[in-house]
């Protein structure tokens, strides 16, 4: 299991953290998600299959493209 948080700056209210969290966690591998609407941090854990590139392409699709990676 793999744990990542990002820096998503398009995160300005309660709605944002709520589509992130259901968005990115119908992803099949992705155990847990974090939005946070003050830090605008974005802390996913996952496994296989789901992966950095698609969670990154998922995020950038519902536009709130992650733009910094804080941790591994
Ligand atoms: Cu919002």
């Amino acid at each position: 299991m793999t744990s990542v948080t990002y820096t998503v700056p398009a995160i300005h209210c309660g709605h944002c953290t709520h589509t992130i969290e259901t968005e990115v966690g119908e992803l099949l591998g992705v155990r847990s998600v974090k939005a946070d609407e003050a830090s605008k941090k974005v802390t996913i854990t996952f496994d296989a299959p789901a992966d950095e590139a698609k969670i990154k392409a998922l995020l950038a699709e519902i536009n709130y493209p992650a733009e910094g990676l804080i941790s591994l």
